[in-house]
């Protein structure tokens, strides 16, 4: 521009002007028609199949022992029974005096209860449960008492300072034996199978009286005798009895008007039984290997 006359500024001025014009609607009728095609190709070649399922992350699994709890959980509510929790942390008297098991009983022993500050515990059985339904809820009484407990065991094959308990509580009036008997036995079946029969052998529990342990026929041999059974045909399964009065008493309840019956099982042994697992340890481990196969 610098090399023109005044005459012919403008004239360029004017053609430099509708050139930049010219190549600027140039440029963005390229872009929109090389935008267009871009998208036409995306169009044509991209698909999505919504029908595909998505990489699913790995959920993980339930562990053997809560799966044999939540087995008889459905039991016991199938049978009309309540599930009931309560805390790990204990006081004396829930866990053990007012059940029945004196100041100086062998049960209480230091080595077997890790006992905390300020006269606290944890719960060595869930029955300290079964004394708060006692002394809270209205008769009659149907409840289950799953959870953790503790005892001050050295870790072998089959002990563990944690471990899982599951028992029961039904009071009524007019409760007998039999209504044990009964409603027991009809566990075992739904546990083991229909074909399976109970057996029960006296024994001694503080906090019951008459007092028993109970087998069932084995699930794995139906009584024949196998490597499950150690060749006996029956499978202890829990301790049970009749509520002892002064039980019932301790807690509020006239045993004069009301009686009821209590069991007790160990979750682990069964879970181990169940699921073919040889050492307690593998149970408390929480080896991925060992999970996943459950
Ligand atoms: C066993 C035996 C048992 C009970 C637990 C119980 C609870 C209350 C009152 C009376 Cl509140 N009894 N519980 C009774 C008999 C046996 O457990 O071998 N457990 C692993």
């Amino acid at each position: 521009m610098g090399g023109l006359n005044e005459q012919e500024r403008p004239e360029a001025g004017k053609l430099a002007n509708d050139a930049r014009s010219l190549i600027e609607s140039a440029l963005t009728e390229a872009k929109t028609v090389l935008g267009q095609s871009e998208l036409t190709n995306r169009l044509l070649n991209e698909e999505i199949d919504v029908t595909i399922s998505a990489p699913s992350r790995p959920l993980g699994g339930r562990h053997p022992i809560t799966l044999v709890t939540d087995d008889l959980k459905d039991i016991f509510i199938g049978m009309g029974y309540e599930i009931m929790e309560g805390p790990d942390i204990e006081t004396d008297y829930y866990n053990f005096a007012a059940l029945n098991i004196p100041e100086n009983h062998p049960a209480k022993d230091e080595q077997d209860t890790f006992y905390l500050d300020g006269g606290f515990l944890l719960r060595t059985q869930t029955s300290p449960v079964q004394i708060r339904a006692m002394e809270t809820k209205p008769l009659p009484i149907r409840i289950i008492a799953p959870g953790r407990v503790y005892r001050a065991d050295q870790v072998d094959a089959t002990h563990s300072p944690v471990f899982h308990q599951l028992e029961g509580l039904v009071i009524d009036e007019d409760i007998t034996f039999g209504d044990l008997k009964g409603s027991l036995e009809t566990f075992a079946r739904e546990l083991f199978g229909k074909s399976a029969k109970a057996r029960f052998r006296p024994h001694h529990f503080p906090f019951t009286e008459p007092s028993a342990e109970m087998d069932a026929t084995c699930f794995a041999c139906g009584g024949e005798g196998c490597r499950v059974c150690k060749d006996s045909g029956w499978i202890e399964l829990l301790g049970c009895g009749m509520v002892h009065p002064k039980v019932l008493k301790t807690s509020g309840i006239d045993p004069e008007k009301y009686i009821g019956f209590a069991f007790g099982l160990g979750l682990d042994r069964i879970a181990m039984l169940k699921y073919g697992v040889s050492d307690l340890r593998l149970m408390y481990e929480n080896d991925v290997n060992f999970l996943k196969q459950f």
